[in-house]
């Protein structure tokens, strides 16, 4: 093979920009500069990298730390004056547009017995995963819905919604999970408080789950044709149930073991448009491969203990503990108990990757598929 000029200019700058500065080149970008325009070549390398490059870090957030702190700001404010009382995860590289882990925002909301905040809709889509407590409830466009621990609820974009602990309840905490930097990014985001600060009740309680929640069976009489999911919770008791079956009959995923989407039961697809969310199963001693895809996703532990490995980080987690996984990151997850299953919950933007044709997957190929830890 003879290799050209063209082959030595290629192997150089690899088809990339490579335009050294001259007085000549500054002065010029400068004249650009006061046009307000610019030298493509001289960001093209940053604007088009070869493969995407995470701001986010890769973060866990562990609930024995985080749990005292949540519950002190109870003293502080309330949630008439706070609004939503909350503490959020705010990821080092993200800071500027407060989110957990690429556009996806994240925090943990507390609620005492008695307690309740207003009502409000907004243009994002929210979803909350209960961590601890008893007798919290959600309303949503009128349909209340209760929820204890390990039951996942959706709060799609446009609803009117709000969030409260009945007086006989004890003090609740669930992750909240929101698009917000997403549809801010969009510049997208409207809000509004409910006229009349709180919903009327307009249908029996959990009717959403007596409608549309039984397995594999659609209703008759009733019609949906909302871009989101009709069935707003999710309960943890046949989620479990149904993974433990799903393990039984099935080998799962060398990555991520037996992991089951929860879905619209009108579509089959995803929750909301803008966020996916997956209850996996861990099997005891499973010691899964590393992979990496584009997307964001957050981590809960709903049950057990173990580790993932982020890019060449170790993160050991146990019960109620959050990581995030920046997009096109490297991970795996490890089981660490030989006779306990493990169970992760996670939220993601795998709709809007799916949707727009952005989504790409790739397995490590090298070292057995493990990576090396740091
Ligand atoms: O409960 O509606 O953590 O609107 C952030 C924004 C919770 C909520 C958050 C919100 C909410």
């Amino acid at each position: 093979m003879t290799t050209t000029a063209y082959d030595q200019y290629r192997e150089h700058t690899a088809g990339r920009a490579d335009v050294e500065d001259t007085p000549e080149l500054v002065a010029y970008y400068e004249q650009l500069a006061g046009m307000k325009t610019g030298a493509l070549w001289t960001v093209a390398n940053k604007i088009e990298p070869w493969q995407p490059k995470s701001a986010s870090v890769p973060v866990l957030w562990r609930y024995r730390d985080l749990r005292a702190h949540v519950l002190r700001s109870v003293e502080l404010v309330t949630p008439e004056k706070a609004g939503r009382r909350v503490v959020y995860l705010d990821n080092p590289g993200r800071r500027d547009v407060s989110a957990a882990v690429g556009w996806l925002y994240s925090g943990l909301q507390v609620m005492y017995p008695g307690e309740a905040a207003s009502a409000h809709a907004h243009s994002s889509s929210a979803l909350r995963f209960i961590m601890e407590g008893r007798g919290a409830y959600t309303i949503v466009d009128g349909h209340k819905m209760t929820l204890g621990a390990n039951d996942f609820v959706l709060t799609p974009n446009g609803t009117w919604h709000e969030h409260g602990v009945e007086q006989d309840g004890l003090p609740c905490i669930w992750q909240d999970g929101l698009d917000i930097p997403l549809v801010n990014a969009l510049e997208a985001g409207f809000y509004a408080v409910h006229p009349d600060l709180n919903q009327a009740v307009g249908y029996p309680v959990d009717d959403a789950v007596a409608l549309w929640g039984a397995p594999a069976l659609r209703p008759q009489q009733q019609g949906w044709s909302k871009p989101y999911s009709p069935l707003f919770k999710y309960q943890w008791a046949p989620t479990y149930e149904a993974l433990q079956r799903y393990a039984k009959a099935s080998e799962g995923s060398p990555f991520d073991d037996a992991l089951m989407h929860y879905t619209n039961p009108v579509s089959g697809g995803h929750v909301m448009a803008t966020m996916g969310a997956s209850m996996q199963l861990l099997r005891p001693g499973f010691a899964g491969k590393a992979h990496r895809h584009t997307g964001s996703f957050l981590y809960q532990v709903a049950k057990g203990s173990g580790y993932s490995i982020v890019d060449g980080q170790r993160f050991d987690w146990r019960e109620r503990d959050i990581f995030c996984v920046p997009s096109w990151a490297w991970h795996e997850h490890v089981n660490g108990s030989a006779s306990e299953d493990a169970c992760l919950f996670c939220f993601s933007d795998l709709p809007v990757m799916e949707k727009l044709g952005l989504y790409r997957e790739e397995a490590l190929a090298e070292n057995g598929g493990h990576q090396s830890v740091a």
